[in-house]
């Protein structure tokens, strides 16, 4: 069940108690137009945000910036990546877990991540998440904040906690883990927030957020999908793009994507054999 058909008069009356969020510190895709059609289809207020602030050291924390920034306006934000964008429009994934949350006395919802085709997996992918505004929320942002990226790799277990990723995904694993907040937070099914390419068979409402990390050219990546299920690259469906008066759709065209497809057969190639030497010098640095 959708709530397309009274979106509108809601949104007039009063001011929605979630906010959907994304951002960074450039506009990377098109993935605006597919969190605001989820988001004015569900009930949601959408922003879009620039993450620049001040000591940012890590690109990762534009997006704590930013949660800051927008979490005191409402009850409930929840984040998404740039790169992630939603493939089933029927589903109400995010007020249903916030319905849940609220039962539960949860104050965050977040996604495992899955095994990715490179064998990596982590406990959890901060790539989706659902945020209350709520002590313990502030408490873990605090806690992140402070926390030294060293000290969080000197307590990482590869064996348990999965892929370190040099950012805030590991410090927030670390500050749910050390402070008790564990508790607060629901971890669901990948596949009801934060999916990746190969869990979609059939279509593309087998998951409900499909996210493109870990892809070497974001955008020939999604371009692919798109292809693959016969989609325009918003990965929204056309009668929506319609009925929200998109015009300008489907940006890459045909020799783009060729172009695009060479330069990763040829730099995939190398990347590839390179990756190795690379996190091991990462590792290096950070001890
Ligand atoms: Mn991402």
């Amino acid at each position: 069940m959708t709530t397309r058909d009274n979106s509108d008069v809601r949104h007039a009356i009063i001011r929605p108690r979630v906010c959907l969020v994304s951002g960074a510190d450039e506009i990377r895709f098109r993935s605006y137009i597919n969190h605001a059609i989820y988001a004015r289809t569900h009930g949601l207020d959408y922003r879009l945000e620039c993450g620049i602030d001040r000591d940012i050291t890590n690109k990762f924390f534009y997006k704590t910036s930013i949660i800051r920034r927008v979490l005191p306006q409402y009850e409930w934000i929840v984040w998404i990546d740039d790169d992630a964008y939603f493939t089933d429009f029927n589903r109400d994934n995010l007020n249903r877990f916030i319905e849940q949350a609220e039962l539960d006395g949860k104050f965050m919802v977040i996604a495992n991540g899955p095994v990715e085709p490179n064998g990596f997996w982590s406990i959890i992918n901060t790539g989706v998440m659902l945020l209350r505004n709520d002590p313990r929320t502030w408490q873990l942002l605090h806690l992140m904040e402070k926390s030294d990226l060293r000290e969080v790799r000197t307590w990482w277990r590869e064996e348990t906690h999965g892929v370190f990723t040099h950012g805030d995904q590991d410090q927030m694993l670390w500050a749910l883990e050390t402070s008790g907040l564990m508790a607060g937070a629901e971890i669901v099914d990948h596949r009801e927030l934060n999916s990746r390419g190969h869990y979609y068979e059939n279509s593309p409402s087998d998951a409900f957020v499909m996210h493109f990390c870990g892809h070497y050219d974001k955008k020939l990546g999604i371009a692919r999908f798109a292809k693959r299920f016969r989609i325009g690259q918003e990965l929204v469906p056309d009668d929506l793009l319609n009925e929200f008066s998109c015009r300008v759709r489907s940006p890459m065209g045909s020799a783009e994507y060729w172009l695009r497809g060479r330069r990763m057969d040829a730099v995939g190639h190398v990347k590839r054999a390179l990756r190795p030497l690379w996190h091991r010098y990462r590792n290096w640095k950070l001890r």
